[in-house]
């Protein structure tokens, strides 16, 4: 997930949670060029067995195309750093919706999200930042991942809160709107290199403890 649901999608956003058929009526009869490409790019979130047969919405939540399935995708953000489309369950809708008006998501089922083209950067702990935050903190470089929502957030307190763990781990957990983040490429914390502020700093104390002992025995 990102923050990107905000301003314009958001006013949009109060949908009931089983809303995206009931917009049927703003779908357009024939898609524009814009209209196909922004198909094209929602439909590249999941792999096509989900996404061939999704409701297709934009980010003002018009129906671009109706689906015969469960899942609805929308399309990149262009103007957000990365590439985020995504196609979710219902369970997200709720998700959206709560996560728009700054209240509690009241699904009940488990949800899940396809993000195979990965995500704008975002802060792992404060759903609302818009600034990066330390780098502990600040995913980025988000590859092709899986979003799972569980109703029970109880059922999160076992799981990691490191996104650099390199398996699964919770995002924004302590918060209503946690839920697990499952990287499907390779994601670890990049080694320690010479030059980086924190080795410089090392390095600046090796004059004033030129050994172990030395150091010890200053009063
Ligand atoms: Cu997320």
């Amino acid at each position: 997930m990102n923050r990107m649901f905000l301003v314009a999608a958001l006013t949009a956003l109060l949908l009931p949670t089983a809303a995206p058929l009931t917009l049927a009526a703003q779908g357009a009869a024939y898609a524009s060029p814009e209209s196909e490409a922004q198909i094209t790019s929602a439909m590249s979130a999941a792999p096509s067995s989900i996404s061939a047969d999704a409701t297709i919405l934009d980010w003002k939540l018009t129906v671009l195309r109706e689906g015969t399935n469960e899942w609805t995708c929308l399309p990149d953000q262009a103007d957000r750093p990365g590439t985020n489309p995504w196609c979710i369950t219902e369970a997200w809708m709720d998700f959206l919706n709560a996560y728009a008006n700054k209240t509690e998501p009241t699904f009940t089922e488990i949800g899940f999200a396809y993000m195979l083209q990965g995500d704008s950067p975002v802060s792992n702990s404060d759903p609302y930042a818009t600034e990066p935050t330390e780098p502990e903190d600040w995913v980025t470089d988000l590859g092709p991942h899986l979003m799972i929502l569980v109703p029970d957030r109880k059922m999160l307190e076992s799981i990691s809160t490191d996104h650099l763990n390199g398996g699964p781990w919770v995002m924004w957990p302590n918060t209503p709107y946690a839920h697990i983040m499952i990287p499907l490429e390779s994601r670890a914390r990049a080694p320690r290199q010479l030059g980086s502020t924190t080795s410089r700093m090392n390095l600046s104390l090796i004059p004033v403890c030129s050994s172990w002992r030395g150091c010890s025995s200053q009063p």
